[in-house]
């Protein structure tokens, strides 16, 4: 951290995170559509190049290998236009994003989505409290910038269409301001 220099970049880089089933994948492939920047899923990639140590048995998870992962972003996060989808915000260098959504589900809503995935109960617990406690909104104000960490609620299709209108407004806005 720190050693790497941090070059411009012509488009921005946005995180978009929050509790599983709160809509990052979704909210991050129609913003992808908008905006024409590229979605990289960070579950996914995790598991298509090995990026883990084993999977956790017990949450039914990878156990993520972060410095495998971080070098193996390095390079597709310098010149910018990423759109990064990932349920944890503190594992990534701060000099990467220009923009970080903490996506924000009720819990009355968020049960049923994580019940429909087939998720065990232990996990659905997990993150129902995750959620309760605002976990990665506060891992979020921890490492990143005040000004650059948004919250959106994502209750439901209309607000999802909201949150994806807005990032699109604020990537336009970035340009005009730092775009070259
Ligand atoms: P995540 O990537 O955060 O785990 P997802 O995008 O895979 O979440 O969404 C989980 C499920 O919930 C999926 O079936 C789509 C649905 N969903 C997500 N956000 C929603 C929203 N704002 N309104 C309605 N459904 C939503």
């Amino acid at each position: 951290e720190g050693e790497v220099p941090n070059y411009p970049r012509n488009m921005p880089n946005i995180l978009i995170t929050g509790t599983p089933g709160t809509g990052k994948t979704t909210t991050s492939e129609m913003t992808a559509e908008a905006t024409g920047l590229m979605h990289i899923n960070v579950g996914d990639l995790v598991k298509s190049k090995s990026l883990h140590e084993g999977l956790d048995t017990e949450y039914d998870s990878y156990i993520l290998d972060e410095d495998k992962l971080i070098d193996e972003m390095e390079e597709t996060m310098r010149p910018g236009g990423k759109i990064v989808d990932f349920h944890s915000c503190d594992i990534f260098p701060e000099r990467w994003f220009d923009l970080v959504v903490v996506l924000r589900t009720d819990n009355g809503v968020l049960y049923p989505r994580l019940e429909a995935r087939g998720y065990n109960a232990k996990k659905i617990n997990e993150n129902m409290e995750c959620e309760i406690m605002q976990v990665v909104l506060e891992e979020a104000r921890e490492s990143y910038a005040e000004q650059i960490v948004v919250e959106l609620s994502s209750n439901s299709i209309g607000e999802m269409e909201e949150n994806v209108s807005r990032i699109k407004a604020w990537m336009d806005q970035w340009v005009i301001n730092n775009g070259r």
